[in-house]
């Protein structure tokens, strides 16, 4: 690291700080950087993930593995190689600052491939600069002197140098060598530095972040910006390039006959069933509710209804007591993929996140060709689940996310529901009719707790407890729902639209206890099963047509087909695996509903595999009963019976993960 400089006194007062710097250069570099990623996470301000000890660490760790090698260079080399590095760094944190304003997410290779994303910048650019960003430059008025500086003594030095080196041979040869020792060291020690905080979060809070991959920020609070680069690259490289096995013809065959035969069953009802284009035309409104499980629909605490808003819904709308949510490890993202794209998760991470860039059937894209506009609603940042891109990607017109709403009603992790509901609904007025419009909740959000003011149910014996918090955060969102439909009526909305909604997953409560207490009775394996898995579908047609209680197995993946069908619009060529639920003929017979880790029911049997993968531990039950409870007389029965059903069941997830993970929507049309 020695840099061999002189200077004379005519030189030393203006030069010799320059000189020193120069010195200094790596240090400085890094310095600099760090005051740059500080100020960078400053200013995007994610909540719960300021930069800590751990995460200096790590951003410390990071610029010395970006920048050890220029210890192989001479003092100018590194310096110029320092700099190159400075306007690459800082231009990749700037451009993260500018999209984050906008989307509250990273850029991602993804991204970076998806012209639509950052085209959306387009016009707010101006927007989104701020005074305070010009910190991000500061550093460039030191730079330019050193490298001048710099400049002006290495052409005045040249001479002098060739001259010098080719005495001192042997001297260069040891110099190379304790350069290259150093280097090494340097290394070790930045690879440690990002090692050591990385590794302890792995092992702890961040035990599942990287395989479910579930936001962006959450691995730039471990990573760093730069180190979420790094890992970018790494996991596009590794989804993209690594792994970039094929799928075989074989494969690609079985797919495509198993969509065509899912095709056919749905065109057979588009000829014959009377209710397929009942309701052409009329607008859509989706609501998927966060948590939101079946079992406290109907139900009461202390003689007060929990769901009062959606128990009268019932009276006008169609309800499905046996409607099970389809997701795995992406959550809410599976919901969604699962209701709007009609397509099974993935058994590891999200599909939103995985394969934003593939191409899907999706209803928002379907209903646009056909007329209509798409706009998704959720109010909270853009990034999270990639949103952002899948909704892009997905045909939504626009996507209002927390940005487009007024925070005057703060809950949980974002805007309360009662005010995102209403906000959401002045947005539809102005919205081209007919529309489609998606709404995603929030508030019912583990681990539930509202803010006294929103505290409207009083949960007896569950006070104070997880399960009550969620009691009363379903009460809430269940009168906010209730506010809803008040204003689609006065919008004059309300007969115009088919309104559903679905709950997207559990609420992750893992103690039986207070369901039991809450139900009063004690569950066995399946009810926990139907309780865990059954979320309510509810679906209120134009002029309260078809109400009543439909007992047939449904799930997520239904949703799609189910609205296609009521709107007159053909699916037997869309690649979807559900089929509808609202017919004029009888249920489809044998109809099964396939859960992610290839448990299935068909309304009389439940089969649930073995945890350890042995057949022999599988369990197939025969199941009587409706909704949450009433399969008391579930028995287990001979595997024989579900035999079938596990087959049919496991080519249903292969063909779908196929469809997913090879991007085949394109070559089954
Ligand atoms: C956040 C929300 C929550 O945008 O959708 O997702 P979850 O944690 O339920 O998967
Ligand atoms: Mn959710």
């Amino acid at each position: 690291m020695a840099v061999p400089f002189h200077y004379s006194r005519r030189q030393q007062a203006p030069f010799f700080l320059i000189a020193l710097l120069q010195r200094l250069d790596i240090i400085l570099f890094i310095t600099v950087m760090l005051l740059k990623l500080n100020l960078f996470d400053r200013i995007i301000h994610v909540p719960n993930m300021a930069m800590v000890r751990d995460d200096w660490m790590t951003a410390a760790g990071t610029l010395i593995v970006i920048s050890f090698w220029t210890l192989w260079l001479p003092a100018r080399g590194r310096l110029i190689a320092l700099i190159v590095l400075d306007l690459i760094l800082t231009a990749i944190v700037y451009a993260d600052l500018i999209y984050f304003r906008y989307f509250q997410d990273l850029i991602t290779i993804p991204v970076l491939m998806q012209a639509g994303q950052v085209s959306a910048l387009g016009d707010s650019i101006g927007s989104l600069l701020s005074g305070r960003d010009l910190w991000f430059f500061a550093d460039w008025l030191l730079l330019l002197p050193l490298f001048i500086y710099t400049e002006i003594r290495a052409r005045r030095n040249r001479n002098h140098r060739t001259a010098e080196l080719s005495f001192h041979k042997p001297r260069r040869l040891s110099a190379a060598l304790r350069k290259l020792v150093a280097s090494i060291i340097v290394f070790a020690i930045g690879f440690t530095l990002i090692y050591v905080p990385v590794h302890k979060a792995k092992t702890t809070w961040a035990a599942e972040l990287f395989t479910g991959n579930w936001w962006n920020l959450s691995l730039y609070n471990v990573t760093g910006v730069l180190g979420f680069h790094g890992y970018d690259l790494y996991r596009y490289a590794n989804e993209h390039w690594l792994h970039d096995s094929k799928v075989t013809a074989e494969q690609e065959t079985e797919a495509k006959q198993w969509f065509q035969a899912r095709g056919e069953l749905r065109k057979q009802l588009e000829s014959s069933d009377a209710l397929f284009g009942k309701y052409k035309g009329k607008n859509v409104i989706m609501i998927q509710l966060e948590a939101f499980q079946n079992f406290v629909i109907n139900r009461s605490i202390g003689g007060v209804p929990v769901t009062p808003n959606m128990n009268k819904l019932l009276e006008s709308s169609l309800y499905y007591p046996n409607f099970y949510h389809q997701t795995a490890q992406g959550r809410t993202s599976d919901a969604d993929l699962a209701a709007n794209v009609s397509l099974q998760p993935l058994p590891t991470g999200s599909v939103f996140i995985r394969y934003a860039q593939h191409q899907f059937d999706s209803m928002p894209q379907t209903l646009k060709d056909n007329g209509y506009t798409a706009a998704a609603f959720h109010a909270y940042d853009g990034g999270f689940w990639n949103r952002n891109m899948m909704y892009d990607q997905l045909g939504y017109d626009k996507f209002y996310s927390k940005n487009d709403f007024t925070m005057d009603e703060p809950v949980g992790w974002s805007l309360g529901d009662k005010s995102f509901f209403q906000q959401s609904v002045v947005k539809m007025t102005k919205e081209k009719q007919p529309f489609y419009s998606f709404l995603i909740s929030l508030s019912s959000h583990h681990p539930y707790k509202l803010p006294p003011s929103a505290q409207q149910l009083d949960t007896k014996q569950f006070k104070g407890t997880m399960f009550g918090d969620y009691l009363e955060a379903v009460h809430y969102v269940d009168a906010a729902l209730g506010a809803m439909i008040e204003s689609l009526k006065q919008a004059g909305l309300w007969d115009k639209s088919i309104f559903l909604f679905y709950g997207d997953h559990d609420n992750s409560i893992a103690d039986w206890q207070p369901f039991e207490s809450f139900l009063g009775q004690s569950l066995d394996e399946t009810e926990r099963f139907r309780i865990l898995k059954g979320v309510p579908f509810i679906v209120h047609l134009p002029g309260d047509a078809h109400a009543g209680t439909y007992e047939q197995p449904a799930g997520q993946l239904d949703v799609t087909p189910t609205v296609l069908h009521l709107l007159g619009i053909g699916s037997s060529d869309k690649v979807m695996i559900g089929t509808p639920l609202i017919t004029a003929s009888p249920p489809q017979a044998g109809k099964r509903i396939v859960f992610r880790n290839g448990a299935y029911t068909d309304g009389s049997v439940l089969y649930l595999p073995a945890e350890d993968g042995l057949p022999e531990h599988s369990k197939c039950y025969s199941i009587t009963g409706t909704g949450a409870t009433g399969s008391k007389q579930a028995q287990l029965t001979d595997q024989s019976v579900c035999h079938t059903g596990a087959v049919e069941a496991r080519k249903e997830l292969d063909a779908s993960d196929l469809v997913v993970e090879y991007n085949l929507v394109p070559h089954l049309h």
